[in-house]
């Protein structure tokens, strides 16, 4: 059975990473929309980085770890010998934490820098300036930028996404408003026999696309969905 799951910021919600909706798009006042776009890195790279540096901190904070949703995925992945493609929506590092190996960050990674001239992606855990000096080359300032997608730009592996959703037998969307597109597009790229689920705390205006909606907390319905698809597998 070939599974492809979707995550977005609810599954890491419980793990203490505030969701976009859920300060309603607001970070000190500005709204995502605005901060997480190409002009406003070209505007006020200063802001723009205090937005990143500040995320990626709290990310590192130790009591920031995976919860029960990000490692089920794994394990039910490292039981699940067919295809397995998870697509995250979020830019935390949990579900590597987690032991998830078949990840798509299909909006970039926090931990990562990129350089805005060779589109360079290296490892990045420290806060980024406009006077960053690069690692190869120090002479070289403020030339990286968060691996990250904005608004307007054009998210990671999306064939892969397109070719996986073709050919899914069972499609999962995990804590996702499905409100950004062409995210909030893949479950209209499976097939119209593929199974469709969404574990949600809300309903989304992709609800009824889904065959099934299970509302609630991720870190318990997430466990229990694939327990109970492990336990369908085994009959
Ligand atoms: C593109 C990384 C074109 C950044 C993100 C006008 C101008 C420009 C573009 C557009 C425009 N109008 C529309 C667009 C397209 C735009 C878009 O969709 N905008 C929206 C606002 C309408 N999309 C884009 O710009 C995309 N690119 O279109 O490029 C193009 C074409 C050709 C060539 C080049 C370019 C790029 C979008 C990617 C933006 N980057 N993230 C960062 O992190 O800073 S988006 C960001 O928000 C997330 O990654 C995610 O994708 C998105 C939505 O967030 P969610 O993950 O869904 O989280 P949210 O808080 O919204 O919802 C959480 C849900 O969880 C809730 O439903 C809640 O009920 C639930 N929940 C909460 N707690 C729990 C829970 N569930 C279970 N358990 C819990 N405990």
């Amino acid at each position: 059975m070939k599974v492809v799951v979707l995550t977005g910021a609810g599954i890491s919600a419980e793990s203490g990473i505030p969701t976009f909706r859920g300060a309603e798009g607001l970070w000190e006042g500005h709204r995502v929309e605005e901060i997480a776009t190409p002009t406003a890195f070209q505007k006020n790279p200063e802001l723009v980085h205090q937005f990143y540096n500040a995320r990626r901190r709290h990310l590192l904070q130790d009591h920031i770890l995976p919860n029960a949703a990000h490692t089920a995925l794994a394990d039910y992945e490292a039981t699940h010998d067919d295809e397995f493609l998870l697509i995250t929506q979020n830019v935390d590092n949990l579900h590597f934490v987690a032991g998830s190996q078949n990840i798509l960050p299909m909006h970039g990674q926090l931990m990562e820098a990129k350089c805005t001239e060779t589109d360079k992606v290296i490892p990045w855990h420290l806060d980024l300036t406009p006077h960053t000096p690069d690692p190869e080359t120090p002479s070289r300032r403020g030339r990286l930028r968060p691996n990250v997608v904005w608004f307007g730009e054009m998210p990671y592996g999306m064939d892969k996404i397109r070719r996986a959703a073709q050919n899914a037998d069972l499609f999962l969307a995990i804590g996702t408003s499905a409100v950004v597109y062409p995210a909030a597009g893949i479950v209209q790229q499976t097939p119209k026999n593929c199974r469709r689920v969404e574990i949600n705390l809300d309903a989304t205006p992709q609800s009824e696309v889904f065959t099934e909606t299970i509302r609630g907390l991720a870190s318990i319905e997430v466990p229990k969905f694939l327990k109970r698809l492990q336990s369908e597998e085994t009959i």
